[in-house]
């Protein structure tokens, strides 16, 4: 298998922990720029360089980015989407490639909401620019949005038989479901625990992602970064009142 380079922000987990998660249950080979010095090709610069259009093709948008060969993509659905095929982490059935992308980039849906909690009038201010804003924001999110989602994922879960989110087995999908489990729980750790009484399906789901061996041995490593404030799921108090 050819090394995969995972070129992403330091200090976070952000969207690239998405990636991670499918690099590590693939145990695939994987450089990841956001815990490599800049000596050594990493850090900040690793991602200008790769905004510049520096990695060849298209230049991205925004980061995660994934270089894999002569192929630079970004876009954090496409990036689960394109490991987990080379790696039996995505539904071989043709005909579920756009029924798990649908759901993948439906967990993009949500992750973005949950974001712009702290964010609500734009990502270009600080969160301490539109904390009002955020207040309304993140009351909505918590009693409305992330229960609608939640609940609309335990319904498919539950369709589907109830052991995997698509297809007859574990899938980059799963994995994101656990990954957006953990960020809500931790940045809403009532309201999460408030939604999830209604979806034991999910937590279910979480809770055997969790103890598969390859995820259980990265969360206990030093690549799994903690969450933090300067993330994608931020724990502010005041928004989970
Ligand atoms: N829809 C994209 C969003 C990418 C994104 O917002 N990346 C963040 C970091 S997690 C970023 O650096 N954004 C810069 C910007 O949006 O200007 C994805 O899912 O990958």
């Amino acid at each position: 298998v050819k090394p995969y380079r995972l070129v992403y922000w330091p200090g976070i987990p952000g969207r690239a922990e998405y990636v991670r998660l499918v690099l590590e249950e693939a145990q695939a080979p994987y450089v990841d720029t956001a815990q490599l010095p800049e000596s050594e090709g990493g850090g900040v610069p690793a991602v200008m360089a790769a905004l510049r259009g520096e990695l060849g093709g298209v230049r991205p948008y925004a980061p995660p980015i994934l270089q894999h060969g002569a192929t630079v993509i970004s876009q954090t659905a496409n990036l689960c989407r394109y490991v987990g095929r080379r790696h039996d982490l995505w539904p071989a059935d043709p005909a579920l490639d756009p029924v798990a992308l649908g759901l993948q980039l439906t967990v993009a849906d949500l992750v973005k909401e949950a974001h712009d909690t702290h964010h609500p009038i734009s990502g270009e201010l600080y969160h301490e620019q539109q904390e009002d804003a955020a207040l309304e924001a993140a009351r909505s999110f918590r009693t409305k949005r992330m229960p609608k989602f939640l609940r609309w994922f335990e319904r498919v879960l539950a369709d589907n038989g109830g052991n995997w989110i698509v297809g007859d087995a574990v899938s980059a999908v799963d994995l994101a479901l656990f990954q957006t489990i953990e960020g809500l729980r931790y940045a809403f750790p009532r309201g999460a625990r408030a939604v999830e009484r209604e979806t034991p399906g999910l937590v279910d789901l979480h809770d055997r992602v969790a103890a598969r061996p390859n995820v259980a041995a990265y969360l206990a490593s030093d690549r799994r970064q903690p969450f933090n404030e300067d993330g994608l799921f931020r724990r502010y108090p005041a928004l989970d009142e």
